[in-house]
């Protein structure tokens, strides 16, 4: 049975590409959702892809893809180090998760560095841009021996 990921982003990652280039990339949205998807593609894994500004609404997104994802890339935003919520919703859905950042959050201002997911991820990429996406993506083939060594 082949797999598929859910590739979910939170608020504000929408202006990719048209703010704050110097900090985030000048990647788009819809660009980062294609490079990923052609490299699981390779694979023969299905790849969806959603963003929202509303922290209800990735709740409901983190739990839809309990019926049909073998695990989820995500970039919560600001809500990384803020929700408890979607820390819950996390644990809840009991799928690998991989909370990913552009940025890298600990060389950041002091309350970007602690994240209240990490700690119920599977494991956090940080701090290569658009890249960041693709090597979570990347863990996941791994996890599933997609890729070895
Ligand atoms: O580095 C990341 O990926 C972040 O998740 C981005 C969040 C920030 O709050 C986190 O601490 C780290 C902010 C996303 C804002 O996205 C923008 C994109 C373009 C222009 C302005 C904001």
């Amino acid at each position: 049975m082949s797999k598929s990921i859910l590739l979910l982003h939170g608020p504000n990652l929408n202006l990719l590409g048209a703010r704050q280039p110097e900090v985030y990339g000048s990647m788009t949205l819809d660009a980062i959702n294609a490079a990923v998807e052609r490299r699981v593609a390779a694979f023969g894994v299905e790849l969806r892809s959603a963003q929202s500004n509303h922290e209800g609404e990735l709740v409901d997104r983190l739990h839809e893809a309990r019926c049909w994802a073998d695990g989820v890339v995500f970039n919560p935003g600001a809500y990384t180090h803020t929700s408890v919520v979607l820390r819950d919703a996390i644990t809840a859905i009991e799928l690998p998760v991989i909370e990913v950042h552009l940025s890298n959050i600990h060389g950041r201002e002091g309350f970007r560095h602690k994240s209240l997911l990490a700690g119920v991820c599977l494991g956090q990429v940080a701090g290569f841009g658009w890249h960041s996406y693709v090597l979570a993506a990347d863990a996941l083939l791994r996890q599933w021996e997609y890729l070895r060594d």
